[in-house]
């Protein structure tokens, strides 16, 4: 806490130093204290030059989400209003439905630095290395359980919103729960979901964007499909701006889709890349090809096959079958 509240007071500081004397002074505490978090800091990976008579300044800050930056400016109404950030974890959705299942308030974001055990969908793995953004948000919308899918499309409009306003690269939607940057995967989504026979009861949309890790983290086989923001953008990312961004972009997304689905889903069709082009599905009930032609209300894809009919699928993996347009 004290820490925090040092960390904050340097940061706010016109000149960028504040003498032990000044941070003991502020916070009610010893100079041997002020002195003891600084070192604390310090092995945080802070740099923290001491200047005589001048005092303490900030020199670099280490690659780290921290709470107070989350926070700060962050202004949702809903989504945040509790976040719980860990250095590592399994797997930040399975412990968000977790805290569900024990009443964890809706809004609550539980984000990793790291997972060990991250997970795609149908059992998968969603490699999980430094430098990325790994996050989970517990929802517990009042919808019909077959709804559920439009959850995971309000998400991919917020994700890909908000990797272009932050990022300025062109994010897209691969239906269901891919984002692509220049055709290839930086952000993947899974959408879990505890249910009565016809309502949801709770519901974990879990986030993973490839940020700023090094591409080569990712094995071969999985690399060469993916992408990092910071690749794409030529830059570092500021992944705590970007967290904010998607945080703010379901929140508002979220209150739009409780009353009316028709703004999410034009917004969707308007940053996807599925519609309108040649597919195979698989890992659906049947293996399928033909043209994606649209979604329906319940976010599932409509295919037109060659012999002319109509199929809705609900779930699978869709492979874009370029130059077959
Ligand atoms: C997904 O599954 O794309 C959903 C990924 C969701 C990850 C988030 S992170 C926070 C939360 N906590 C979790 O445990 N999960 C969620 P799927 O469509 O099944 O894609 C999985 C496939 O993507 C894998 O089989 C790999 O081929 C590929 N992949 C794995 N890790 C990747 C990565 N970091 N970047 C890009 N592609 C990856």
């Amino acid at each position: 806490m004290y820490k925090d509240k040092i960390l904050n007071l340097l940061r706010q500081s016109r000149s960028g130093f504040l003498s032990g004397e000044e941070l003991a002074v502020k916070l009610g505490i010893s100079r041997t204290m002020v002195w003891k978090h600084i070192k604390a800091l310090e092995s945080e990976g802070f740099g923290i030059e001491a200047v005589p008579s001048q005092g303490y300044r900030i020199t670099s800050a280490p690659d780290l989400l921290r709470q107070d930056d989350i926070r700060r400016g962050l202004k949702t109404r809903l989504i945040g209003r509790k976040i719980h950030l860990h250095a590592e974890v399994v797997s930040t959705n399975t412990l968000a439905m977790d805290m569900a299942s024990k009443g964890a308030p809706e809004g609550t974001v539980v984000i990793a630095e790291t997972q060990t055990g991250g997970r795609g969908r149908l059992g998968r793995k969603w490699i999980s290395p430094k430098g990325n953004l790994y996050f989970s948000v517990v929802l517990r919308p009042d919808l019909p359980t077959h709804k559920a899918p439009l959850l995971t499309l309000m998400a991919a409009v917020a994700v890909a919103s908000a990797i272009r306003k932050t990022c300025g690269v062109q994010a897209v939607i691969k239906w269901p729960n891919d984002i692509l940057v220049s055709g290839k995967k930086v952000s993947g989504l899974l959408t879990e979901m505890s249910a009565e026979p016809d309502r949801i009861r709770h519901i974990a949309l879990g986030i993973g964007v490839d940020v700023n890790m090094p591409l080569d983290e990712l094995p071969p086989g999985v690399r060469e499909g993916a992408t990092t923001l910071a690749a794409e953008a030529g830059r570092k990312i500021d992944r705590t701006m970007l967290l904010q961004q998607v945080l703010r972009e379901l929140d508002s997304r979220y209150r739009v889709l409780l009353q009316s689905e028709a703004d999410i889903l034009r917004e969707w069709e308007e940053l996807n890349v599925t519609i309108g082009r040649r597919v195979s599905v698989s890992g659906s009930r049947e293996a399928l090809e033909g043209l994606a032609q649209g979604i329906d209300r319940e976010g599932r894809l409509i295919v037109k096959l060659d012999d002319g009919s109509l199929r809705q699928v609900a779930s699978g993996d869709v492979t874009i079958l370029k130059g077959r347009l």
